[in-house]
């Protein structure tokens, strides 16, 4: 007779040490998405601008871009309060938090790949080494316990997407998963009214932090899509999410700000030089989960390139100082005591 196949209902993560003792003791963490890391910056040193030197002081510019910007990102959350627990897969384990050599090995590996939704068992299976995306990491910092999580921008649906179908499995997987995303807001490359749509339909709620326009990623505001609410402090980011969990426990929410106005790229830039990208793309053929990364790896070599990798490391910066500040305001909140007294 066949059995139906054993199976477990959770996936196989283990968490650092530090950040499962964080989670035991109900100490704010936040989780770091890792595709931006393995797809979205260089695995290279580069030179920044003073003006960039100055606005982030402790930045490494010895190191690979990549690994700098995670070491920066988790400083920030550390500075605001919280646990950082970057999530990645490493030999096709799910970590939850990196070891400083995990972390290095991820950055430097030019065959890591991108871990979405639908990649977990065949890189788990296959013991590969991958950044996981925003979707990817909403479903691993769920089943830890995490509740925020800090990236770039989202994905969200894709210009073109009546002929291509092409919906990131981040929007899905925000409605569906507990967890607050912090964010710049929807990558500058996508269809962004179609991409409000799309949440609204979801049911996800989408607040502004001290901006009550949609934030670009890279850059400014779209004065023409505004969000449906907006707050201007953490503790008030906490209550309204504490009241959303109430009603609706198993549904994620987007908390986004704008890009640090003084790295902003200039939108008419930025369109002139997707539609470049995207004719490079069509040209090409580039498809499916290579979309993303060959966008955004288009801007980031166009004329002015520098700037839009600056732009992205600082948004990713301040990201994480929200969401650890965020954390910090949600561990204090009446909600999280009230689940820790019910899960007693
Ligand atoms: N940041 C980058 N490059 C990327 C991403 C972020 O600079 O590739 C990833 C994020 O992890 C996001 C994902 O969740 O792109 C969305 O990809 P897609 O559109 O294929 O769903
Ligand atoms: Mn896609």
């Amino acid at each position: 007779m066949n059995l139906p196949p054993a199976h477990s209902p959770k996936l196989p993560w283990a968490a650092t040490a530090e950040v499962a003792d964080a989670l035991r003791a109900g100490h704010p963490v936040v989780a770091l998405e890792s595709t931006v890391l393995t797809h979205g910056m260089p695995r290279e040193p580069r030179a920044m601008s003073a003006q960039f030197i100055a606005a982030h002081p402790l930045w490494n510019a010895a190191l690979p871009a990549n690994l700098a910007a995670a070491q920066a990102a988790e400083a920030r959350v550390r500075a605001a309060g919280a646990i950082p627990a970057t999530i990645a897969l490493v030999d096709g384990r799910i970590c939850v938090g990196l070891r400083r050599e995990e972390l290095e090995r991820l950055c430097g590996d030019a065959t890591a790949t991108k871990v979405s939704l639908r990649d977990f068992g065949s890189a788990i299976a296959r013991g590969r080494t991958g950044g996981t995306t925003v979707a990817a990491t909403a479903a691993i910092a769920a089943q830890a316990g995490i509740s925020l999580f800090a990236t770039g921008g989202i994905g969200g649906v894709h210009r073109g997407w009546i002929q291509s179908f092409d919906l990131s499995a981040d929007l899905l997987a925000i409605a569906t998963h507990p967890v607050l995303v912090v964010s710049a807001g929807v990558k500058v490359i996508l269809d962004l009214p179609a991409t409000m749509e799309a949440l609204e339909s979801l049911g996800v709620p989408v607040i502004g932090y001290r901006t009550k326009f949609l934030p670009r990623f890279t850059a400014a505001p779209d004065p023409a899509i505004p969000l449906p609410d907006s707050v201007d402090e953490p503790a008030e980011a906490a209550r309204v999410l504490a009241a959303h969990w109430s009603l609706r426990p198993n549904c994620g929410a987007l908390l986004m700000q704008a890009c640090p106005t003084e790295f902003a790229i200039e939108s008419q830039y930025l369109e002139g030089a997707l539609a470049a990208a995207l004719a490079a793309a069509d040209l090409q053929g580039v498809r499916g989960a290579a979309t993303t990364p060959f966008l955004l790896g288009r801007l980031a070599a166009a004329q002015g390139g520098a700037a839009v990798l600056e732009a992205n490391l600082a948004l990713l910066c301040a990201n994480a100082s929200l969401a650890g500040s965020v954390a910090a305001a949600l561990a204090a909140s009446a909600l999280d005591r009230w689940r820790l007294d019910s899960a007693q």
